[in-house]
């Protein structure tokens, strides 16, 4: 059942209980979203790239950061917020005229399934069925695809991203959750977990590098870290969010600080100290071959 229509959706999934409450409404550019609350956390979540735009633990501050500039249109990816990279991250590797990162944060995702687990969590799956997209997609990746989304609100945040490879050949996917954290402030933020860790420098050409010590940001940064399965934690001073992580080796590190972000236009003006993308991938040679009528399940959870 492939709904999009706002009235159906919350016919159809909908849930208010006491406890739980998960409704659809039109957002900003006309885009359907769902807001979710439970006695443990709130989100935001738009149908547009299943694009989580904000998730909030009870007595915490938002998690999540979205540019004050995020621009929110049909087919145009937003600046901030979860988008999901999909099926290929970065440049496609043999046409520079397709979509950075894939399509699947610019296109709707449909819902499947809303569930309560329990007072403090609720379930909310996605699914994207690249057979169903429109034909400039198809071509892009022809091999019929599905995807599944399945994310449970709570005081932890989990993101399980399934692939279903429905065709008859090999399928080679390329994936990240590239999620825009809101820190205070970027000069007071530092990440473990990376130490020792061979990186490519994508602002020095994807020159190979290795970091010594914690990851602190003071110019632009821009880096795919290699091998890289165990858990990352973000310390701004404040709050510490750990990044715990299955079927993914490869961390990107990103924040474009000054004037590449300038040049963006739709990440504020002093946007870049309060973001820092830590993104839970499958990149560079961590691609993921999957096997006909098999499927490949990513999946990371966010705790402060
Ligand atoms: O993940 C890091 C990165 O690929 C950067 O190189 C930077 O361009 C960023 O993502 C944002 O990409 P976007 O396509 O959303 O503008």
């Amino acid at each position: 059942m492939n709904i999009t229509n706002v009235e159906d959706l919350n016919k159809n999934f909908s849930l208010s209980g006491d406890n739980n409450i998960l409704r659809f409404k039109i957002g900003k550019g006309n885009i359907p979203l769902v807001e979710i609350q439970n006695e443990q956390a709130s989100a935001t979540i738009s149908l547009q790239g299943a694009h989580i735009l904000s998730w909030k633990p009870v007595n915490e501050d938002e998690v999540i950061w979205l540019s004050d500039d995020a621009m929110f249109a049909t087919g145009k990816s937003v600046r901030g917020g979860i988008p999901l990279c999909w099926p290929w991250f970065g440049a496609h590797e043999s046409n520079s005229t397709f979509p950075a990162h894939g399509f699947a944060r610019t296109v709707l995702w449909q819902v499947t399934d809303t569930r309560v687990i329990s007072a403090g969590e609720t379930q909310i799956t996605f699914r994207l069925v690249t057979d169903e997209l429109e034909e400039n997609f198809q071509q892009m990746w022809p091999q019929p695809t599905v995807a599944e989304y399945r994310l449970t609100i709570a005081e932890k945040l989990t993101m399980e991203l399934t692939t279903f490879n429905q065709s008859d050949q090999t399928i080679t996917i390329g994936q990240a959750l590239h999620t825009y954290f809101n820190i205070e402030d970027i000069s007071n933020t530092v990440v473990y977990g990376l130490e020792g860790k061979t990186y490519l420098d994508k602002t020095e050409g994807f020159i190979s590098k290795v970091q010594e010590g914690p990851v602190t940001i003071n110019s632009e940064v821009d880096r795919v870290y290699l091998d890289t399965a165990d858990d990352v934690i973000i310390d701004n001073k404040k709050r510490k969010i750990s990044i715990k992580k299955q079927g993914s080796h490869s961390t990107v590190v990103w924040n474009p600080w000054i004037d590449v972000a300038e040049k963006m236009g739709d990440l504020g003006k002093e946007g870049y100290r309060n973001m820092l993308c830590v993104e839970s991938a499958n990149a560079v040679d961590d691609v993921v071959n999957i096997k006909a009528g098999e499927s490949y399940t990513l999946s990371v959870t966010y705790q402060i």
